[in-house]
C-alpha cells in the first residue's frame, strides 16, 4: 500500500495487506454487532449504514507472515487497539499521528490482526473533543505490514542548514539491535549523487543506537518555492558488507528564519498568502483519496497561494509529499483547538499533547515544505497556567528540531490579555472582522498591532492565522447578507487587501480553503451542519470568493 507518493524501501519488504477487511461495530460491553467489509483506508462514516455512528469497533483480517515485522499506521482515528492472535500487542491516541507496532519472533503461519477503533469522546480523551470540524472513526489512513530481520533502521532525520554559503546538513539515525547479540555495522546514506556513511558502528544488543553526526553537500542545489528541488535520501543498513535493511526518504536544502519582523526563506522574505484546510472532502471524510488531495493543491496553486495550514492536527503524510513536490509552505499544527483552562488541566493533556508532538516532529521532520511547527490552537495562552502549557510544548519542540520557527494562533478575545507571545518565533492571531463583528479591518488590525507591540511579541514577524466569512455555496443575493456568496467574497476582499498592503504583517492565511463538517453539537451558526467559510464548499464547488481572492493573491507578487 502506497503511504507516500514514492518508493519506501528496495530491500525491506512488504507483506501484501489487501485494502477489504472485515469489520464490526461494538456495543458498549464490546459484543459484536453489525458485520461489514470495510476498506482501509477509509473512514467508518463513508459507508451509508454508518453515517454519523461515535462508538466502538473491529477491524481484522488474517495475514500469512512469521518472524518479524513492524505493522505501521498513519493514522487510526481516534483510539486504537491492536491485537494478534486475540492477545493485545499496541495501543495508541490520537487520529492524527503515526504508530507502529514490532512483533517479534512470530512462528510462520496465518495470524489474525484486529484493531478495535474507538471515536467516542470519552473521559480519557483530552484533545479529542467535539468540534468545529468532524472528528471521523475508522482506520482512517494507510497501514503497511513490512518484513524486518534482526536489525533495523527506525528512522532517519535531515535538518539541513546553510554555513559559509555552502549546504550542509545534521543527519540522525535511529538503528535497532533485536538480536541477543552485538553487531558491528556501517549506515550509508546517499544523497543525490553524494554519499555519507556512520561507518563501523557498534549496536549494543536488544538495544536501539543513535547515530548523529553533520555532513556537508557542497554541490546540492537550493529547494526553493519557485522550484522546489527534491533529493531521495536512500539509507542502507550494512552488516558483513551485506544490505539488510533500508529506508528510502525525501529532503530538500533549505533554511527557514525569524529575522525581525520578517519570514525569511534562503534569506529572502516571504509573504505568506495561505489557506487553512481541514482534512475533510465530501463522503471521503478525512480519509481523502490521494486524487482529490492532488486537486486541492491544484486548486490551491491555481489561487496563487504559497501556504497551507494544517489547522488543526497532523497531516496526512501524503498531503505534505505533495506540498513538497510544488513548493507549498506548511504550517503544521500538532493537534488541539479552542481547549479552555479545565480542559488542559484534564489528566492526560499534557502527555497526549506532547506524544502528539513528538509523534508528528519525528514522521514529518524531513519534509522541506514545513516551515513552521504550530501548537495549542486558540487555547487558553492567556492565563498563567496556560502560558505553562506553551512553554512546556515549545520547549519539547526546540528540543527535537530547532531548526524551524514556533508558533501558535491566539485569538481576538486575547488581544490585550495573551501571555504567550515572547515565546514564540512567529506571532499569529486569528481575528474575524467584518464576520462576528463589523470593525472595519483596518482598525482591527492596528489595535492588533498595538497590543502586539508592547508585549513580549514585539518586533516579531506578525501573521494573521486565520480571518474569513461564511457563505453558503449557491446562496446569492443582491442584498449582500451574511451567508451569501456576496457578503463573503465582499469580506474577503477588504480582509485580504488590507493584510497584505500592510507592510507590518508578514501575510494571511484564509480561514478557510474549504467547507468542513462539524460535530453534531456545533450545528449552532453552522448552517447544514458545515463550517461554512470554505473559499470552495466539500465538493471542491468554487464560491464567488475563490475567484475574488485568486485575483488578489495574483496581484501581490511579493
Ligand atoms: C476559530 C478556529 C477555527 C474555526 C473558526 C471559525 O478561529 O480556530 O477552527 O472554528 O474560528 O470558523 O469561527
Amino acid at each position: 500500500m502506497n503511504t507516500r507518493l514514492f518508493q519506501n524501501h528496495i530491500v525491506r519488504k512488504e507483506i501484501p495487506l489487501d485494502p477489504m477487511w472485515d469489520f464490526h461495530t461494538l456495543d458498549s460491553e464490546e459484543k459484536k454487532q453489525e458485520e461489514f467489509k470495510m476498506l482501509v483506508p477509509g473512514c467508518w462514516e463513508s459507508n451509508p449504514r454508518l453515517v454519523s455512528y461515535k462508538g466502538k469497533a473491529v477491524y481484522s483480517k488474517k495475514v500469512t507472515f512469521g518472524a518479524n515485522a513492524r505493522l505501521v499506521f498513519k493514522g487510526v482515528s481516534h483510539t486504537a487497539h491492536v491485537y494478534l492472535d486475540k492477545k493485545q500487542v499496541g495501543y495508541h491516541y490520537n487520529a492524527y499521528t503515526e504508530f507502529s507496532v514490532l512483533l517479534q519472533d512470530i512462528p510462520y503461519g496465518e495470524h489474525l490482526v484486529e484493531v478495535k477503533v474507538d471515536n467516542s469522546f470519552h473521559e480519557e480523551s483530552a484533545l479529542h473533543v467535539s468540534n468545529d470540524y468532524y472528528s471521523y472513526g475508522g482506520i482512517t489512513r494507510p497501514v503497511v505490514m513490512e518484513e524486518i530481520g534482526e536489525m533495523f533502521i527506525k528512522n532517519v532525520r535531515f535538518i539541513p542548514y546553510r554555513e559559509n554559503e555552502k549546504w550542509c546538513a545534521s543527519i540522525s539515525a535511529s538503528v535497532s539491535n533485536l538480536s541477543n547479540e552485538q553487531k558491528n555495522i556501517t549506515l550509508k546514506i546517499k544523497i543525490g549523487d553524494e554519499e555519507v556513511s556512520f561507518a563501523d558502528k557498534v549496536l549494543p544488543p536488544n538495544a536501539e543506537t543513535l547515530l548523529e553526526n553533520t555532513f556537508e553537500f557542497p554541490f546540492a542545489a537550493a529547494y526553493t518555492l519557485q522550484n522546489p528541488k527534491l533529493y531521495m535520501m536512500d539509507a542502507s543498513l550494512l552488516y558483513n558488507d551485506k544490505v539488510v535493511d533500508d529506508i528510502i526518504d525525501r529532503v530538500g536544502f533549505r533554511d527557514i528564519k525569524a529575522d525581525g519582523k520578517d519570514i525569511l526563506f534562503n534569506g529572502e522574505k516571504v509573504i505568506i498568502k495561505g489557506v487553512n484546510r481541514h482534512e475533510d472532502y465530501a463522503e471521503f471524510g478525512c480519509a481523502i483519496p490521494i486524487e482529490a488531495m492532488y486537486r486541492d493543491i491544484e486548486l490551491i496553486k491555481s489561487l496563487g497561494a504559497n501556504c497551507v495550514r494544517t489547522s488543526h492536527y497532523p497531516n496526512d503524510e501524503r498531503f505534505l509529499d505533495l506540498c513538497d513536490e510544488n513548493g507549498i509552505l506548511v504550517w503544521e499544527e500538532s493537534h488541539a483547538r479552542g481547549l479552555n483552562e479545565e480542559q488542559m488541566r484534564h489528566k492526560n493533556f499534557e502527555k497526549q499533547s506532547l506524544d502528539c508532538i513528538k509523534e508528528m516532529i519525528e514522521n514529518h521532520i524531513n519534509h522541506p515544505s514545513i516551515f513552521i511547527w504550530g501548537i495549542l490552537n486558540e487555547c487558553v495562552s492567556n492565563t498563567e497556567f496556560g502560558r505553562s502549557c506553551y512553554a512546556r510544548q515549545f520547549e519539547l519542540i526546540k528540543s527535537l528540531d530547532s531548526s524551524r520557527p514556533v508558533s501558535f494562533a491566539s485569538l481576538e478575545a486575547h488581544i490585550g490579555s495573551d501571555l504567550c507571545l515572547d515565546l514564540v518565533d512567529i506571532v499569529s492571531f486569528n481575528i474575524y472582522p467584518r464576520w462576528y463583528h463589523d470593525t472595519p479591518v483596518k482598525d482591527s488590525l492596528s489595535t492588533l498591532k498595538n497590543f502586539v507591540n508592547n508585549t513580549g511579541g514585539a518586533g516579531k514577524p506578525l501573521l494573521i492565522s486565520e480571518i474569513g466569512a461564511g457563505a453558503i455555496y449557491g446562496f446569492r443575493s443582491n442584498n449582500q447578507e451574511k451567508w451569501t456568496e456576496e457578503y463573503q467574497q465582499h469580506a474577503l476582499t477588504e480582509q485580504v487587501t488590507s493584510i497584505l498592503s500592510d507592510e507590518d504583517l508578514s501575510g494571511v492565511i484564509i480561514w478557510q480553503y474549504a467547507d468542513c463538517r462539524v460535530d453534531s453539537g456545533w450545528f449552532h451558526g453552522r448552517p447544514k451542519s458545515q463550517n461554512n467559510k470554505g473559499l470552495v464548499d466539500i465538493y471542491r464547488r468554487e464560491k464567488l470568493a475563490y475567484s475574488k481572492v485568486k485575483d488578489i493573491f495574483h496581484s501581490y507578487q511579493k
